[in-house]
């Protein structure tokens, strides 16, 4: 061996007993302290990542600090930005999948992933005021300065705070920002309408919520939502989300019953010690407090110089009413037709960043949410945000086409088809032996149907036992608008009337509205009326499908609210009174050999609580012994018959 070879290898023996030493620790002297193997701070390298992602607190003019994620695509250069304002948790996307790849962190479940990681967009997401990372105080859909709102700041301000310091502090973007989010992000989106900021160059609104009393997260049109007290603890309880609701029993139906009123259940968790439960049990019926922070009537007002495309879905299980009421309230202002655009697609509550071939049963034959995605969502965000601006080749309004399972490209809403057909309101009348027909009987005298609606037994929104908690259960929930309507159908007390099988397709577009002419032998009551496809006794390539009762359009009246939401009146015992109410837009084919179905129940338990059937002041405080039983006429027959009003699409070119 030369002495050469000889040496290194000494060397390499060395070192190498270094290396291991160090790494082992053996190499320690006996008489070093034991530190800390955890340094100061750690720097995570990141250097073969295909994005930047860099945290910021950025400053609001009262000097709150909102804890923003900025993800930028490596080498972006003039990119545009697009931003989400969300109370649940901004950075939770990053830490659940912490890759060297934007498209993984981003992943999926980001309704702007194709834009982000095809379209070299920036992503950015914040932290509202008072939630998770951010600083200040939390309030719920915060309302703008006002009478609500007596502080300097409010979501508009912040976005504007937000947008002003991006476009600042971002070298790598174009100056032009886009706002979007799925429900209350959606809500966020809407906020940044009011007052914009001039970098601010689209805005996509999804599943918004827009009027919580009227239709969306907390009411309809007078009913509570109960799990909006879960949702309200949740949310509230901690700045982090970290306490949660509890439950006492596996059904939610027996957990909900054991409570009494809604009311009960809030005490008894504690919900005084939170700000908006007492807020939502103070103002049950539709007075100012509702009103003034309904974002269709503020937006109206306010005026949209942004563009917005407003998503719907069509079975939207939270906010199916915001989006639809927003368009009709702000389109008339878009004169030359170039501003405010309109999606329905086919889904449950935020499908659309996720799988769209099906909600629940119900299939479509392509992935609607992809279409929705690549097709109208990045056209529009491209056409508004890049620089070099891409001509916009979409319609005004997309419109998915229940039961004929095809998107159309419209020109308005509601407008049936891309040309030569039109809508035309029919009744279709509630008929004696559960028929449904668009004549009426000539009978001179009034007849009914009647069932007897027990508050000790209600109705429930879905077959027993009632578990939407977990994974199971978020799926459950996310479907249950399409659940099989046949378990209510064998109670005796709900009612059914139903066409004979029909033997030409029948379209509907836009919304049905309820006309019930009822009786009670109580002095308040609810109202369920429900639109249903019912499916051939046999369908021969989807053996399950087989008679199958699928709801269109479905929704809830609280009877006190009959003629005005902002007074209630008890109901005149045993008086047919008129309860009309318009039920969730649709755009549906009932196909050759389906039956068109209504059904009326008075109540939906525990999705909304239970009318006590005696007039109460306040039903959030209503008492056990108020709960009674009362026996409901509907009636179907002579000068009185009940109806559905249809928005009948006549003219259209129907396949099937
Ligand atoms: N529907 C939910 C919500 C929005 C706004 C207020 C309260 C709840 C949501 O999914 O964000």
């Amino acid at each position: 061996m030369s002495n050469v070879v000889a040496r290194s290898r000494a060397l390499l023996l060395v070192a190498a007993a270094c290396f291991f030493g160090l790494w082992t620790g053996l190499g320690a002297a006996a008489s070093e302290p034991l530190r800390s193997e955890t340094p100061q701070t750690f720097v995570p390298r990141t250097d073969s990542f295909d994005y930047v992602s860099r945290e910021a607190m950025i400053p609001m003019r009262d000097g709150v600090k909102l804890q923003t994620l900025i993800l930028i695509p490596h080498g972006a250069h003039r990119a545009p930005i697009l931003l989400t304002r969300t109370p649940y948790g901004a950075t939770d996307r990053i830490a659940k999948n912490n890759s060297a790849h934007l498209g993984t962190v981003i992943d999926s479940t980001d309704v702007a992933d194709d834009a982000v990681v095809n379209g070299g967009y920036i992503r950015v997401m914040q932290d509202v005021r008072g939630k998770h990372g951010s600083e200040g105080d939390y309030v719920m859909t915060r309302p703008l300065q006002g009478p609500l709102n007596s502080t300097a700041v409010d979501h508009s301000t912040d976005t504007y705070d937000t947008i002003d310091w991006l476009v600042k502090n971002i070298p790598e973007s174009n100056g032009k920002v886009g706002i979007l989010g799925i429900s209350y992000d959606g809500f966020t989106s809407l906020m940044a309408l009011v007052h914009p900021h001039p970098a601010l160059r689209a805005a996509v609104p999804i599943n918004a919520m827009v009027d919580g009393w009227m239709g969306d997260d907390w009411f309809h049109k007078g009913a509570f939502r109960q799990d909006s007290l879960v949702y309200i603890h949740d949310q509230e309880a901690t700045r982090g989300t970290t306490i949660k609701w509890w439950t006492d029993h596996y059904d939610d139906y027996d957990t909900w019953l054991a409570a009494g009123s809604a009311g009960e259940m809030a005490r008894r968790h504690g919900l005084e010690q939170v700000g908006f439960a007492a807020k939502v049990m103070n103002h049950p019926a539709y007075d100012s407090f509702w009103q003034e922070q309904a974002m269709d009537k503020l937006l109206a007002k306010e005026g949209v110089t942004v563009p917005v495309m407003l998503v719907h879905s069509l079975w939207d299980q939270e906010d199916i009413y915001g989006n639809i009421a927003l368009y009709k309230a702000i389109k008339p202002q878009d004169t030359d037709n170039s501003k405010i655009f309109l999606v329905l697609g086919p889904w449950f509550h935020h499908q659309e960043r996720l799988d769209g071939s099906a909600v629940g049963a119900i299939r479509f034959g392509s992935d609607t949410s992809q279409y929705f995605r690549l097709h109208l969502l990045r056209p529009f965000l491209d056409h508004f945000l890049k620089d070099d601006a891409p001509p916009l080749n979409i319609s005004v309004v997309n419109a998915f086409e229940t039961g004929t399972n095809r998107w159309l490209a419209l020109p308005a809403w509601p407008s049936g088809c891309a040309a030569g057909c039109a809508i035309e309101r029919q009744h279709l009348y509630l008929q004696p032996g559960g028929n449904l027909s668009f004549t009426a009987t000539k009978a001179a005298a009034p007849g009914f149907e009647a069932y007897v609606a027990d508050p000790a037994k209600p109705v429930p929104y879905l077959p027993r036992p009632i578990h939407i908690g977990g994974d199971e259960g978020e799926t459950i929930w996310q479907t249950w608008l399409v659940s099989d309507q046949r378990n209510a159908a064998s109670r005796t007390d709900v009612l059914t009337f139903a066409t004979p099988a029909l033997k030409e397709p029948l379209k509907i577009s836009g919304e049905p509205i309820a006309n019930l002419i009822a009786s009670t032998t109580g002095t308040d009551g609810d109202f369920v009326v429900k639109l249903i496809d019912a499916y051939p006794d046999e369908v021969g390539r989807e053996p399950k499908m087989g008679g199958y009762e699928l709801m269109i359009s479905a929704d809830i009246l609280r009877g006190r609210y009959r003629d005005s939401f902002s007074s209630p009146k008890a109901i005149p015992a045993d008086k047919a009174q008129t309860f009309r109410f318009a039920l969730p837009t649709a755009n549906h084919v009932f196909l050759p050999g389906h039956r068109i179905m209504v059904q009326v129940q008075s109540s939906w338990f525990p999705l909304y609580d239970r009318n006590p059937q005696t007039y109460v002041e306040n039903i959030f405080l209503a008492k056990p012994a108020d709960y009674k039983k009362a026996t409901i006429k509907i009636f179907d027959s002579g000068p009185n018959a009940s109806f559905v009003d249809l928005p009948v699409v006549s003219g259209a070119v129907t396949p099937h």
